[in-house]
């Protein structure tokens, strides 16, 4: 019999699984906060999160001799926002990660006394180069970059390297790269900065906006890292029309700029009003014409960033932020996910395309498949399973008749629904109340793969359309599956798919 990971930590007491956390975790007061820890079902348990606490953006993820090092925005003592530190995660795989100790923390009246805001790595010749956001109280009103109604804070470009091979200790550079934004501009934020190789010296993309214009990213180049130039708006944003206290949330200020080429164009992701938005065109050195736009997840995921994997792959991820009132994770003692990486590319017009990295595929267990075709393909999914609210579903279906696909409790406690619903020129994919467009060719299968991870689920279609939803039903009895309208279906498989620690507190 499967042993599940409850029983497993019953069976093998909670003090050797409590050996296993971080020191940050162990020292906090408690046995109580680390059960909990282990034993909330709604933790996910094959993403990668810190043990305890508050995470948000991913921040200078890199391949660096032989391991993916994933850094990301975190609150060391509290699981809300604030107090923003770099901490470190390693992988041999992109998948299986070991926490690493927090790599950049705040200096004491440093250009980051306030926040070690996101940004990058790159290679400084053979040395790692971490380019972030440094935050502090402004010396004057006019040098407060950042607005948002709650704080007040002027924003710097910091630079630090690491010497060391596991990227475990960082030096930072005494004084900012960027120490105001462009001259003569009043700006909604400046942060985030994106850098990257160009001709024999560096570009820079830094995130920003204009009240009541749109946002818009700023680019600079440099010789040596450390003399930036301000060159001109990479591109800039339209007003959305909206108004608030925060540029963030009317569209006026543009976060987490990534930029890179794609196939035979460039591909901008910029975050802003709670959504990562893709533009893909031309870039000439100075300026990226856009040509196709569109959102890269329709459901909660924000502040993405990219990389190159292994084989040279361009490969996203990004922050899936909690969809409960803060008292409820701040009781549970954790908050923000990653999300699973996905594999960038774009179509010969220039529409970006994402698939889940076929890592992934090293944590399925036996699949049970049916096929539409066959007499008792009901009885079949019938008899499925998802134990442990961990798991992978690939459904094909006919792409001009609807369908939905029921994720119920065994008690008959829904816990999903994933309908899809075809129309004109394409379809509507929604997944409990989160709607998406789907654009799918006449003659082709609609393609759904779903990962189930306790209160996440992460679902693709046809490569150009993804839901990140947050489902905060703690199931502790296996999840049955029913397909409505079962006749438009032409295969469906269900893997199990295993933790990549025993406690979920990754390791
Ligand atoms: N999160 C960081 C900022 C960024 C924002 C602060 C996006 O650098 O603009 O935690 O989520």
């Amino acid at each position: 019999m499967k042993m599940s990971r409850r029983t497993f930590l019953m069976q093998s007491g909670m003090a050797a699984a409590a050996t296993m956390l971080p020191a940050s975790v162990r020292a906090s007061n408690s046995t109580g906060l680390r059960v909990r820890l282990a034993h909330d079902l709604l933790r996910p348990q094959y993403h990668l999160m810190p043990a305890a606490n508050w995470m948000n953006d991913p921040n200078g993820p890199i391949f660096h001799k032989g391991r993916y090092h994933m850094f990301f925005q975190y609150n060391p003592n509290a699981s809300v926002w604030g107090n923003m530190h770099w901490a470190h995660s390693s992988s041999p795989d992109m998948i299986h990660w070991k926490h690493e100790p927090v790599a950049i923390a705040p200096t004491p009246n440093g250009w980051d006394r306030d926040g070690v805001f996101s940004g990058c790595i790159v290679l400084d010749g053979a040395i790692p180069a971490a380019i972030y956001t440094g935050v502090l109280p402004p010396d004057t009103p006019a040098n407060a970059t950042l607005k948002d109604g709650q704080h007040t804070w002027r924003e710097v470009q910091c630079l630090a390297h690491s010497h060391d091979a596991h990227l475990r200790t960082w030096q930072k550079l005494a004084d900012p790269i960027l120490a105001r934004p462009p001259a003569g501009l009043a700006v909604t934020g400046f942060r985030d900065p994106c850098v990257w190789r160009e001709g024999n010296g560096w570009r820079m993309a830094v995130g920003s906006g204009f009240a009541g214009k749109g946002g818009a990213v700023f680019l600079y180049s440099s010789p040596d890292l450390r003399q930036w130039t301000y060159l001109n708006p990479l591109v800039e944003g339209r007003s959305t029309g909206q108004t608030g206290t925060n540029p963030v949330d009317t569209g006026d200020m543009w976060e987490c700029p990534d930029f890179f080429p794609l196939g035979d164009r460039h591909v901008l992701l910029i975050s802003t009003m709670g959504k990562v938005l893709w533009k893909s065109g031309h870039y000439d050195g100075k300026h990226l014409t856009a040509e196709r736009e569109g959102v890269v997840d329709h459901g909660a995921y924000y502040a993405e960033r990219s990389m190159l994997d292994r084989d040279g792959n361009r490969v996203l991820w990004g922050w899936i932020p909690e969809r409960r009132p803060e008292a409820e994770h701040r009781a549970a003692g954790w908050a923000g996910v990653m999300s699973l990486p996905r594999v960038l590319s774009l179509d010969s017009d220039g529409q970006l395309e994402m698939v889940p990295a076929p890592v992934i595929e090293k944590l399925r267990g036996a699949p049970a498949r049916v096929r539409g075709a066959e007499a008792d393909a009901k009885e079949k999914l019938d008899a499925m399973r998802i134990h442990d609210l961990a798991a992978e579903l690939y459904v094909e279906c006919a792409p001009d008749r609807p369908f939905t696909v029921d994720l119920k409790s065994e008690t008959g406690a829904p816990f999903a629904e994933i309908a899809y619903h075809p129309a004109a020129n394409g379809g509507e994919l929604r997944v409990n109340n989160t709607h998406a467009t789907v654009s799918t060719p006449k003659d082709e299968a609609l393609h759904l793969q779903a990962f189930v991870d306790a209160s996440v689920l992460e679902i693709f279609v046809n490569r150009t359309t993804t839901i990140t939803e947050r489902i905060y039903t703690a199931v502790p009895e296996a999840l049955c599956i029913s397909m409505s309208s079962a006749s438009s279906l032409r295969s469906f498989a269900l893997w199990p798919i295993k933790p990549i620690s025993r406690d979920r507190l990754t390791t």
